[in-house]
């Protein structure tokens, strides 16, 4: 098989893993949006509330819901939306236009070497699981990877680095459990420099005794890192769990307060019904969703596309008949 053919079959892969991942969000969406796949009914006050009702049950968030309905109300008013059919195509381009700004693509700036990613958020959203499965995609593309065993608050948070490490085939840097998280992301960011490594993951602590406690050490990490080279971290990637829905929003706020948050990745999309986070995301903060994960293995890690993830969503009538059950 080439390598094109590759590439093609496991985008393939994703793409029906993030159709089924997606199932559950569909699912409740498809409550409030059933009615509009009638077609050809008319469009009425019940179906724009239905329509809403369901925008809020997958945790679009209030704002963004309204601003999506405002706009599809005032076109019904306008009469350049007559049909229910047309409704749901114009929802669609909606959504997809609401997030396009998220849409930035992750690119390792070779002239910064090693180039520098930390890993930030709660405990259990799943950054070791995201480092694990983007050291992949990074060699992948050819570049060398090194991992730090930032995350040194629990032992098995070092093993199971240790184990994703031992998959891809990329050294860890780690010292034992309860040791200084600065000192270990320090003397990795040094091996890295001294063996010529492109990109170097930190993994980091998502829960200590008191969380002033991790916001002040994930400052610490960045401050110990730039005696080495002042431009990192280049990326602070803060990793989100899709299944808290709204209270995502108060996360990116809180990390990005201590540790300037760069871009986001939200992870467990597939088994959630609140997807539509991503688009109370999109209007309330101004970072981009560099990857998605939708599973546990791997290769379930995909950058982020609106076009891909709104159409999984809101599949037309015939791709419909072709999916998984909603669930
Ligand atoms: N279903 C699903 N599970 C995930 C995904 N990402 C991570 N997990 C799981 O979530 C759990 C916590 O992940 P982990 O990487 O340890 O989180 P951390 O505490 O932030 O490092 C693990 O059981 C992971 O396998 C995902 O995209 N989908
Ligand atoms: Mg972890």
């Amino acid at each position: 098989m080439s390598d094109s053919a590759r590439d093609e079959e496991s985008s393939g892969g994703f793409w029906r893993k993030l159709k089924s991942g997606l199932g559950k969000t569909r699912g409740r969406l498809a409550e409030g949006v059933g009615n509009l796949l009638l077609g050809e009914k008319e469009i009425d006050e019940e179906v724009l509330d239905e329509l809403e009702t369901s925008l809020l049950l997958t945790d679009v968030g209030v704002d963004a819901t309204r601003e999506i309905m405002d706009t599809l109300r005032s076109r019904v008013r306008r009469k350049e939306l007559n049909k229910t059919g047309a409704l749901y195509e114009a929802l669609a381009v909606l959504l997809k236009e609401l997030l396009q700004p998220l849409a930035k693509p992750w690119t390792v700036d070779a002239r910064k070497k090693p180039f520098v990613v930390f890993f930030v958020g709660v405990n259990g959203v799943g950054k070791t699981t995201t480092i694990g499965k983007l050291a992949k995609y990074l060699q992948s593309e050819g570049r060398q990877v090194m991992l730090a065993a930032g995350d040194t608050f629990r032992a098995a948070a070092v093993e199971q680095l240790q184990r994703w490490g031992e998959r891809n085939d990329v050294t860890v840097i780690a010292q034992r459990q309860g040791s200084d998280s600065a000192s270990v992301v320090y003397d990795a960011v040094q091996a890295a420099q001294a063996r010529g490594i492109d990109v170097v993951l930190a993994d980091t602590a998502g829960r200590l005794q008191a969380k002033t406690n991790l916001m002040q050490e994930l400052a610490k990490i960045k401050r110990v890192v730039a005696r080495l080279d002042p431009d990192a971290p280049h990326e602070v990637l803060l990793v989100l769990d899709a299944g808290v829905g709204q209270n995502a929003l108060s996360q990116v706020r809180e990390f990005d307060a201590a540790v300037g948050v760069t871009g986001l990745v939200v992870t467990k999309l597939d088994g959630t019904a609140k997807a539509g986070v991503l688009f109370a995301i999109a209007r309330e903060i101004g970072k981009p969703v560099y990857f998605i994960g939708v599973g546990e293995g791997i290769d379930d890690l995909r950058p982020f596309q609106p076009d891909a993830f709104v159409d999984a969503l809101l599949p037309s009538l015939e791709e419909r008949d072709a999916l998984p059950e909603d669930t």
